[in-house]
């Protein structure tokens, strides 16, 4: 497969990142992903700066390769891990959950590439003007934190919006939906959920059986009344969740009920209380793989469907 403008922008071998993921995205995971030819990404989620930088430095003891930071804006910790990955010399950073501009001269000042993660045209546009090398456009399909949007309509509309790359996430988790993603117009592509069944993804051995087991149906979105809609597996948390969420409750009472539930789910496997985030295609993903192979096998995969799609040029 030819690089594109991405890969070739960022020294990596495939156009293929893999989403930050909170509490999950480590430097093991990252670095794996690197080393296997695409960005691996460390997710500072909700954590404080120690953490992240050790992170960091184990990445860069893991792997030569270029790898990247993922900045949750909602975190608290959210200015303590801007200035770390510049400390640091993180090369590539994307955000999430929120507007990054306010980091981004200190940012480009240090020669980070940053890569915003985009729900609407509007954030992407804002990405554009300040400073962004690339933008991260995101589908409802993902798992996590999600815009109002699906990926197939979002993706070519940022596309026609912005004159900058694009990579396409939400929804995609094999060679057809990476195949797709550069038929909407994206130069790249961003997997989050088919990594959670990664060898190298440290994540407990309950969660990896929830996504293998998971079926088209199985995620459902929850938190809209706060205003951060988050898709997870369907279990007894997020059923509570959602029947609770429209009664008299206080949101304090709301946050309270999530409060800790993503790392019940990511270091305990607490099948009941855990908030297992996924996205959509856990349907599709079918075995423990590592990341080499996962790769390989989206690489490969994606060239025979764009081969099979020139049967329809007349
Ligand atoms: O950020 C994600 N996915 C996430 S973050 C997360 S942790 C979390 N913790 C507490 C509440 C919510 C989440 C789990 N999964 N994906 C990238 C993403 N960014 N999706 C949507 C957005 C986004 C949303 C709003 C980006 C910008 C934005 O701007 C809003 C504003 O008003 O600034």
């Amino acid at each position: 497969m030819k690089k594109g403008k991405i890969a070739e922008m960022l020294g990596i071998e495939y156009p293929v990142f893999q989403g930050g993921m909170a509490w999950i995205a480590d430097a093991q995971l990252a670095a794996a992903v690197s080393n296997a030819g695409g960005l691996g990404i460390i997710a500072a989620g909700n954590a404080d700066g120690t953490y992240v930088r050790e992170q960091i430095k184990k990445a860069k003891e893991l792997t030569s390769k270029p790898f990247g930071l993922n900045i949750m804006l909602l975190s608290p910790f959210a200015d303590e891990v801007a200035k770390i990955a510049v400390e640091e010399g993180v090369q590539v950073i994307t955000t999430g959950a929120g507007n990054a501009t306010k980091y981004m001269e200190m940012w480009l000042e240090a020669g980070i590439k940053v890569i915003p993660v985009v729900p609407s045209i509007t954030f992407a546009k804002l990405a554009a003007r300040s400073g962004a090398c690339a933008v991260i456009a995101e589908g409802g399909e993902s798992g996590g934190h999600i815009g109002e949007l699906n990926t197939m309509a979002l993706v070519p509309q940022v596309c026609d919006a912005v004159d900058l790359p694009v990579i396409a996430a939400g929804g995609i988790a094999d060679g057809r939906g990476m195949a797709a993603a550069f038929a909407l117009g994206a130069d790249a592509v961003q997997l989050g959920t088919r990594f959670l069944s990664a060898y190298e993804c440290n994540i407990h051995e309950n969660y990896k059986k929830k996504i293998l087991k998971a079926g088209d149906t199985s995620t459902m979105v929850t938190g809209r009344r706060l205003g951060h809609p988050v898709r997870s597996i369907r279990n007894a948390f997020s059923r509570e969740y959602s029947k609770i969420e429209y009664t008299d409750i206080s949101d304090e009472e709301l946050d309270a009920f999530a409060a800790g539930t993503l790392r019940m789910a990511v270091q305990d496997g607490d099948e009941k209380g855990g908030c297992f985030l996924a996205g959509q295609s856990a349907g599709l993903v079918k075995k423990e793989e590592s990341c080499e192979e996962i790769i390989q096998d989206l690489i490969s995969d994606c060239e025979k469907h764009l081969r099979r799609l020139e049967e329809w040029v007349k």
